[in-house]
């Protein structure tokens, strides 16, 4: 997969060099560069921000800088990129979105700061190219950096080979759309507190049931939403008195 990312803060995203997203990107499986917006202005300030029209309080991001980017990383390619612009007025970045994106061959980022980026800089974009705005949840950060560290470490664990143990994505939490059930390693007693029993009996066929159970109950007390949405014709019998 091909990432680039844009932003006037390219400093913000050296994590990208760390742990498995590294291993990714040098191993190839990631092939990932972060672009200076300033690279695209022309004024001596290298401006990229202005005020917004209509009045308020902020600064918006300018067009002309990230029209040129967008022409620059995105030049009449076929299949063109799938541009994400993290915002808080954005569509929720879920597990099944995370899927979405680690299908595409080619992400291109761009990080608004201040009040956001020129809506046009968008509009002008989806005429070429899918376009999705992603929030990470119901706050406000300063800009999209830090979502974009999220958004890549959710979608780069996702590609081929990345993962060692491609199980770890089978049962994790909201794979089934349910919360995981608690784990437990050695020593089988600490602080006086034991692992529960079942986990250490070897029966697999209760071992299962138990965490099953507890992936319910765990969702029912903590993500109602989540539990609510359930397809019930996933529910098996047992389900229905736990
Ligand atoms: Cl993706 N960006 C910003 N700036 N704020 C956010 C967000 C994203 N998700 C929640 N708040």
């Amino acid at each position: 997969m091909r990432v680039d990312i844009v932003s006037i803060f390219p400093e913000y995203l050296a994590p990208l060099d760390l742990s498995l997203i590294g291993k990714a990107r040098a191993n190839g499986t990631l092939r990932l560069a972060v672009h200076d917006l300033r690279t695209w202005t022309h004024d001596v300030h290298r401006t990229v921000d202005d005020t917004p029209y209509g009045g308020g309080p902020g600064m918006v991001m300018r067009p002309e800088p990230w029209g040129e980017a967008l022409d620059s990383l995105a030049p009449a390619e076929v299949p063109p990129p799938h541009l994400v612009v993290p915002a808080p007025t954005g569509v929720p970045f879920t597990q099944a979105l995370a899927h979405e994106l680690a299908a595409a061959p080619h992400l291109l980022f761009a990080c608004g700061r201040y009040e956001g980026i020129d809506q046009r800089v968008l509009d002008h974009a989806a005429t070429r190219m899918p376009v999705t705005e992603v929030s990470l949840g119901d706050y406000v950060l300063f800009g999209g950096e830090v979502a974009v560290l999220v958004i890549l470490e959710a979608v780069t664990r996702l590609l081929p080979g990345v993962l060692g143990n491609a199980g770890s994505l089978e049962d994790e939490s909201h794979a089934h759309g349910l919360l995981e059930a608690p784990m437990y390693t050695k020593p089988a007693t600490w602080r006086g507190l034991d692992v529960p029993e079942v986990l250490r009996s070897g029966d697999h066929g209760r071992i299962a049931r138990w965490r099953r159970d507890a992936a319910l109950t765990r969702t029912a007390l903590r993500r109602p939403d989540l539990l609510a949405a359930l397809d019930l014709g996933t529910l098996d019998k047992r389900d229905m008195v736990a």
